[in-house]
């Protein structure tokens, strides 16, 4: 009889890295002869993360319309659908990285509803370095101050705080910064990773495999600072195909960031995270924007041809409309005439008031 699967939840707030890292440590479990599955979530559909995660393995599952706590049943079919397809060993899920109350809403839940089917680790709780460093300082982060509470009540919550994107920082501020931590959550373990350059990552798959999460514990949370939190960002969602002739979608992608980056500095805008993939068939590239800014960061490689698809998702602390029309605007006008755009999915939201299935305490 095959064991039980060994589920790893792995939150963290907007553009921590959570993705980069499912995708390096899927990669790496692989090599080992292992079966991996993988759950993404969105407030809606059309995400970047879930077609990206694709080209790591087809052994992907996602949720989307609404967070894993607000739809428990959701999230638990998913797990179970990505386990029996891929006959997964090991299943990894990442969270809306606005989300929170995980440990109330989804950790408990799966210990007492299905500690029989899977072995649940430590919640592990991702964080990008300069933006920990200005949240334990006393800072926003650049964050609304709601925004900011949620990624307070998320590290608070955690059972590992797996501090990201270790090789943009020196390791004297590292020190600094796990030794923090240490004064301020000293029950909590403390891991660092690069997704970049592999450091890291063994050692905190190492623990996640091998350990189980013991937290019983409950935070805090007001849920009306949680809903606002959330609620101050502008949620876009949008996929279309574009064509022309003999587009360079590498140079399309850099100038379509570049103007929106400009425009979020300019008007001195909140990012969470701005994520765009351009795929023109097995060629893609992903671009990213995840401060205040603007600046931008692109990786792979779209290739040059007639037809691309693009998928944008765009978390900005603007209202829907507002968001909606820059994103629009700037699209239109980086396609100018020479690249005709068909819209499939254009979603622009602000999300609901977190409503979860279960909560235990
Ligand atoms: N330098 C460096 N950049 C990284 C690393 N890990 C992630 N990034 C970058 O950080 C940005 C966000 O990474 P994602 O993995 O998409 O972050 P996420 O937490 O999944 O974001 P959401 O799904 O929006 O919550 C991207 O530009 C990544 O390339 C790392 O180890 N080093
Ligand atoms: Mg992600």
């Amino acid at each position: 009889m095959k064991n039980k699967a060994r589920l790893i939840l792995v939150g963290g707030f907007l553009g921590a890295g959570k993705t980069t890292l499912l995708s390096e440590t899927t990669r790496k479990l692989m090599a080992e002869g292992k079966k991996v599955g993988l759950i993404t979530n969105d407030q809606a559909a059309e995400l970047v993360d879930t077609a990206f995660l694709l080209k790591t393995t087809s052994n992907v599952a996602e949720v989307s319309g609404s967070c894993f706590c607000c739809n428990f049943n959701g999230f638990v079919d998913s797990v179970r659908d990505v386990e029996e397809r891929s006959n997964a060993d090991i299943l990894i899920a990442e969270p809306v990285g606005s989300c929170t109350d995980l440990s109330a809403t989804i950790v408990q839940p799966i210990k007492k509803l299905y500690s029989e089917k899977m072995l649940l680790s430590p919640l592990s709780v991702l964080a990008d370095p300069f933006k920990l460093e200005d949240i334990l300082n006393g800072g926003t982060a650049g964050l609304h101050t709601s925004a900011a509470y949620i990624y307070k009540k998320q590290l608070e919550e955690s059972e590992v705080i797996v501090i990201t994107k270790t090789d943009k920082i020196d390791s004297i501020r590292l020190d600094f910064l796990k030794e923090k931590i240490g004064t301020i959550f000293p029950h909590t373990k403390v891991m660092s990773v690069s997704s970049r350059t592999g450091e890291g990552i063994s050692d905190w798959l190492n623990y996640v495999l091998n350990n189980s999460s013991l937290n019983n514990k409950t935070i805090e949370v007001d849920y009306n600072t949680y809903a606002e939190g959330e609620a101050v960002l502008g949620w876009l969602n949008a996929s279309a195909n574009l064509k022309g002739e003999e587009i360079d979608w590498d140079e399309f992608a850099g100038k379509f960031l570049a103007k929106v980056g400009y425009k979020i500095e300019s008007m001195k805008l909140s990012v969470g995270h701005i994520k765009i993939m351009i795929q023109n068939g097995s060629d893609y590239l992903i671009g990213n924007i995840t401060n205040d800014a603007g600046s931008v960061e692109t990786r792979g490689s779209a290739g040059i041809s007639d037809k691309a698809q693009i998928i944008i998702n765009a978390r900005v602390g603007l209202s829907p409309d507002t968001l909606e029309n820059l994103v629009r605007e700037t699209l239109n006008n980086t396609a100018s005439s020479k690249i005709e755009i068909k819209v499939n999915a254009w979603n622009c939201i602000s999300p609901g008031y977190p409503n979860p299935t279960f909560r235990y305490n």
